[in-house]
């Protein structure tokens, strides 16, 4: 692998997770892989489990990992060519993100979109800039589409946990206060649409997701009937692609909250989520405190996919 920004940069989705659980069972056997090397963590929007389970996975492969926060510590970035700088912004991303290929082997990048301009953010503008500029090998921490790193861990989970061959997997839209990112609903969908699974996606007419992560799924606006037989049952909130970055019909869809009551005719479902999540809002107390709720597992298995990745990307580094 020679990097890792989406699915496409796999070559066996299944090897990978098979290589994450190896590691998971050893998770130091490749100690000497990593010395010497280092790894940038470099963050514009703020981070929890991404940060501390990447930093992790690096620190178990022997490497070093830098981190930096640059929307809060770095100076203002420019992120427009031909911009004439006389105003706020201090630094432009072309020689921050070459000076940072500088100081390291692997760069992790994290940039949400604005949600305002599709064209933008479709396009990865900011995230790609990073992958032009920095000369090395990039890591998607998550970016304006996709959130590659979190879609292996959920499949990592998915796998070491299903009790039958073939699942069904359901992601269900939840409801929120704010317009949120498509991206971790685009890249699990388009990891589950080529994994092993029944993939069915729910969500209220109007939160359609963009077809080209969604071929393959099956898409209905009946929760009820989605939630039917699942095996797991995966909640997210995301704002509209089409008006895009709204939240239409909203008020309408506080109902669309998972409860104990909506499992019942699932085949005792899972529960997941990719954190952070606003308790009573997109996830009930009893569902996040009781016997469904794996999420804790699935944020503890964000090391092994981390790991697996960087592993794979070292390997490649050798062997240039
Ligand atoms: C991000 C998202 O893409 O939905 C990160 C998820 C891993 N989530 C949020 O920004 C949550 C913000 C909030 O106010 O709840």
């Amino acid at each position: 692998m020679k990097q890792f920004t989406s699915v496409h940069d796999v070559t066996d989705i299944n090897a990978l997770v098979a290589e994450a659980l190896q590691l998971k069972q050893d998770p130091y056997a490749f100690l000497q892989l990593g010395k010497n090397k280092t790894i940038g963590l470099v963050f514009l929007n703020p981070s929890l489990r991404t940060r501390m389970s990447t930093q992790k996975a690096a620190l178990n492969l022997g490497m070093n990992a830098m981190v930096l926060n640059i929307d809060k510590e770095g100076w203002a970035l420019e992120l427009q060519d031909g911009a004439v700088m006389n105003g706020t912004s201090v630094e432009h991303v072309r020689e921050a993100a070459a000076v940072l290929g500088q100081y390291v082997d692997l760069l992790g990048v994290r940039s949400f979109p604005g949600l305002t301009d599709r064209e933008e953010d479709y396009s990865e503008a900011i995230f790609n800039k990073f992958v032009e500029y920095c000369g090395v090998p990039v890591i998607s921490l998550e970016s304006a589409t996709r959130h590659p790193l979190q879609s292996l861990a959920d499949l990592i989970t998915i796998t070491e946990l299903k009790t039958v061959a073939r699942p069904k997997v359901v992601l269900t839209w939840a409801p929120h206060i704010k317009p949120l990112p498509q991206a971790v609903p685009n890249s699990f969908a388009e990891w589950m649409c080529r994994a092993d699974v029944d993939f069915v996606i729910t969500h209220p007419e109007g939160y359609e997701l963009s077809k080209e992560f969604t071929l393959g799924a099956t898409i209905t606006h009946n929760q009820d009937e989605a939630l039917a037989t699942a095996d797991f049952v995966y909640v997210k909130n995301w704002s509209a692609y089409e008006p895009y970055g709204e939240m239409p019909g909203l008020d309408n869809y506080n109902n669309w909250m998972l409860t104990n009551d909506k499992l019942i005719s699932s085949n005792n479902a899972k529960v997941m989520h990719c954190l952070p999540v606003r308790r009573n809002l997109e996830l009930s107390d009893e569902i996040l405190n009781g016997p469904h709720s794996i999420v804790i597992h699935e944020a503890g298995n964000r090391v092994w996919a981390a790991q697996a990745v960087l592993k794979q990307l070292l390997e490649n580094l050798e062997n240039q």
